[in-house]
């Protein structure tokens, strides 16, 4: 197995993880706030199995899944965490997937008090151990890979359902199976799940190839306003709540353009700032090996992986932008 744990203690952390569940009456499934093709994947994968054990289970989500991902099977039963919809909330135990903090699963987090039992499986670096049970793997390529191993461990038999969301959470996790997290293992997980009916086609035609003109339009904006910094080792690309307004585009059509940001021969970083509010923008940022973006994420409370990180800044775009650019200076020049 592909991580950091012995498979002597996987095992046990199996085990216990197997014992709590059965313990269980109600699950609660959850994952974290804008959930992405990992969050939601595998939380459809995981209320599948729950189902199969016959477990009442409540799935929950905070935020609009992206069209996108609205062909997943079962993706109608995720439902939104409104005030009403969590006051009538019962459950004994919670799976939170792919969430560092307990913050990042949002609303649902209010409900989750001493009583509740609580089992985290991540691969986020910096995951803050929240769980009765922690499984952390930073060096999975995704929570869906994480998922599938235990899963494998049970001898859980995948159906074509649960195989097309464990493929997409790995899919669109490891950039289409080309980030570095990709392992042998990876590749070799994605295969058993075709075998067991993923379909590739049709998953990455829903995923990447189903897109709106207006989306279509809002990339070519934003690539139209492409910049270099430090000799071409970084790739900046903006978007504006103007750029949204003049396509008819939505927040969420903003998904995936970072990738752009290391097309480009001799890029080694990339940077995606999108304007939040007048005073607040989100940044995505990206890297090829040894640049650790994760850090400079961490600058304004944010977080992520070594070359795959977020975070939010408290300030209007323009300030915002100069304060990333600075802290990439040091990276590319040594300050
Ligand atoms: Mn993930």
């Amino acid at each position: 197995m592909n991580n950091a744990i012995s498979e002597k203690s996987i095992m046990q952390l199996f085990s216990r993880m197997n014992e709590i569940i059965d313990a269980a009456q109600t699950i609660l499934v959850a994952s974290h706030i804008d959930p992405d093709g990992d969050a939601l994947g595998t939380q459809l994968a995981f209320a599948a199995y729950l189902h199969s054990i016959d477990k009442q289970v409540v799935l929950v989500r905070d935020g609009e899944i992206p069209d996108k991902y609205l062909f997943l099977p079962g993706v109608e039963n995720i439902s939104l965490t409104s005030p009403e919809f969590l006051a009538n909330l019962n459950f004994d135990t919670a799976v939170i997937l792919e969430c560092p903090d307990l913050k990042r699963i949002g609303r649902a987090n209010q409900l989750l008090d001493s009583s509740v039992r609580v089992l985290n499986i991540d691969h986020h670096l910096d995951n803050a151990d929240f769980g009765e049970v922690n499984w952390i793997n930073s060096a999975s390529s995704s929570v869906g890979e994480m998922v599938y191993e235990y899963f494998a461990w049970l001898g859980y038999s995948i159906t074509p359902e649960v195989a097309t969301a464990l493929f997409t959470a790995i899919m669109t996790d490891t950039g289409r199976f080309r980030f570095n997290s990709t392992s042998a293992r990876t590749l070799q997980i994605a295969g058993e799940l075709v075998a067991a009916g993923a379909k590739p086609q049709m998953i990455t035609d829903q995923i990447y190839f189903s897109m709106q003109p207006e989306a279509m339009k809002l990339v070519g904006k934003i690539l139209n306003e492409i910049e270099y910094h430090f000799n071409g080792k970084l790739c900046v690309l903006t978007m504006t709540n103007e750029m949204l307004k003049a396509t008819g585009a939505n927040k969420h059509d903003s998904e995936g353009i970072i990738d752009f940001t290391l097309f480009t021969k001799g890029v080694d970083a990339g940077l995606f700032i999108k304007e939040h509010s007048d005073s607040s923008v989100k940044a995505s940022l990206r890297s090829r090996d040894g640049i650790n973006v994760a850090s400079i994420a961490a600058h304004f409370g944010g977080g992520g992986h070594f070359n795959a990180a977020g975070c939010t800044i408290e300030h209007p775009i323009d300030k915002a932008r100069d304060m990333l650019l600075k802290l990439f200076e040091e990276v590319f020049n040594g300050v």
